[in-house]
């Protein structure tokens, strides 16, 4: 064969391939399949150094430890040769931020109100990843979330949308309710366009974020993000920030829900992934009351499980001390005495707001002889 041959043959192979793991993906309900290179975010690693350098990683030691890897998918897998990014809407079928007009519910945020995305997406991967593999004859890997991966440049590289002021990917058929994943492979693909920045001159995520989590436009510090506070961040949360939070006990969609591009969301949406009936708004008086068996049972295939009952409890009593309702006290009184440190100083702050001063400062008198963790003390001084 001659040279222009080989290169027919080649072309053919790549856009055989490509057209192949687009029907795959689609099968899968993927909304979204678009390839890149693994050398298309030669940007990432310093942004990524300098996220880290400022702290704003928070206590997410892994972000540091893994850095490397993290910032150039070639150190992550040296043979990549091209990079499948999947995106799956899950716009809601109403704004989550309507449930902040009811103090007495507590708000999940809209990713966590069913089953755990990492194993749906990373099910619904594997399978076109075997397929595929099957097909190409090439190596590939999966990887959705919790690898070392910037999904977000990559998808942004790739063409699913663009990195928002926000940080996250807003897409022009989706706008901001959108998970990812990708798709390693060893195989040569027909790679995509990458898409350009629709934000404008709005900033409505940025307006929209209750803890000023935004210290620019496309920066976000993750020690003031609610979501990293409620999920990640373990131990006693900054009392400041407490009132922030109104009644979100995990996650926060606010930035994302403010976002302008989510009416083609709507339009756009399939019920593929549809929320639990009881996770949709559900009472903060319920979830004061769990142990962690029933919290296990409850929350069985949800991400919320990942967190564990004390952080849950921990958020859920910030929520109860914003709610303004005294009706919630003497559940949180019941958590005074609780094995975890952080469950007892939170119950002392949500009591510090509910109860009228002497109510609180009688029981002070009850608990804070006995009470030996440092913080928890630091909790009932405070309030004095
Ligand atoms: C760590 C992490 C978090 C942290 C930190 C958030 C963050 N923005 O990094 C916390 C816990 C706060 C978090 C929260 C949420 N997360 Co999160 N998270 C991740 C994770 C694991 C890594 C992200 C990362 O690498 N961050 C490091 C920073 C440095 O990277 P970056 O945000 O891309 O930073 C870029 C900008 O700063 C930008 N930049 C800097 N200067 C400038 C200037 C210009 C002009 C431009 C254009 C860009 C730019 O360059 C950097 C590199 O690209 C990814 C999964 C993954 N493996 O990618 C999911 C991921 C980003 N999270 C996701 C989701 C859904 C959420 C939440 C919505 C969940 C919720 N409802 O509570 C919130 C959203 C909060 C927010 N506004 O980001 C989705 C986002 C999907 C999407 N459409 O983008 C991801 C991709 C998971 C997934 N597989 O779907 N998350």
């Amino acid at each position: 064969m001659d040279e222009p041959q080989i290169d027919n043959k080649i072309r053919k192979r790549r856009a055989d391939l490509t057209r192949f793991l687009r029907q795959e993906a689609e099968a899968q309900g993927f909304d979204l399949c678009r390839i890149t290179l693994p050398d298309a975010i030669p940007e990432a690693p310093a942004r990524l150094e300098s996220f880290l350098e400022a702290g704003r990683h928070g206590t997410m030691a892994w972000m540091e430890e893994t850095k490397e890897r993290r910032g150039d998918p070639r150190a992550l897998w040296s043979e990549v040769r091209s990079i499948v990014m999947f995106g799956m809407n899950y716009g809601p079928d109403e704004d989550p931020r309507r449930l902040q007009a009811q103090p007495e519910k507590a708000a999940i945020s809209v990713y966590a109100r069913n089953r755990d995305y990492h194993d749906v997406i990373k099910g619904r991967l594997k399978e076109v990843a075997t397929r595929f593999a099957a097909r190409a004859g090439e190596d590939v890997k999966v990887f959705v979330d919790t690898a070392p991966v910037m999904e977000k440049p990559l998808a942004a590289s790739a063409g699913l949308g663009w990195q928002g002021k926000h940080t996250n990917l807003v897409s022009r058929d989706f706008g901001s309710w959108l998970f990812l994943g990708s798709l390693f492979t060893t195989a040569e693909l027909e790679v995509d366009e990458a898409e350009r920045d629709h934000c404008g001159s709005c900033r409505a995520c940025l307006d929209a974020c209750p803890t000023d989590a935004f210290p620019a436009p496309y920066q976000i510090d993750a020690r003031r993000c609610i979501s990293y506070l409620t999920i990640e961040h373990k131990g006693p949360i900054d009392r400041a920030i407490r009132p922030a939070f109104g009644n979100r006990i995990y996650g926060c969609d606010d930035c994302l829900a403010a976002c302008p591009w989510n009416k083609f969301a709507a339009a756009a949406r399939e019920m593929k992934l549809v929320a639990r009936e009881d996770l949709k708004a559900p009472e903060i008086a319920l979830f004061l009351t769990l142990d962690d068996p029933t919290f296990r049972t409850y929350f069985s295939g949800s991400p919320v499980k990942r967190i564990g009952r004390d952080r849950f409890v921990r958020n859920v009593l910030i929520a109860a001390g914003n709610s303004g309702l005294p009706d919630l006290a003497p559940a949180c009184a019941a958590l005074l005495t609780d094995v975890s440190a952080d469950v007892r100083g939170m119950a002392i702050w949500a009591l510090s707001r509910l109860l009228a001063g002497e109510d609180f400062m009688r029981l002070r008198a009850e608990h804070l002889a006995t009470e030996t963790d440092e913080h928890v003390r630091q909790e009932w001084m405070t309030e004095s």
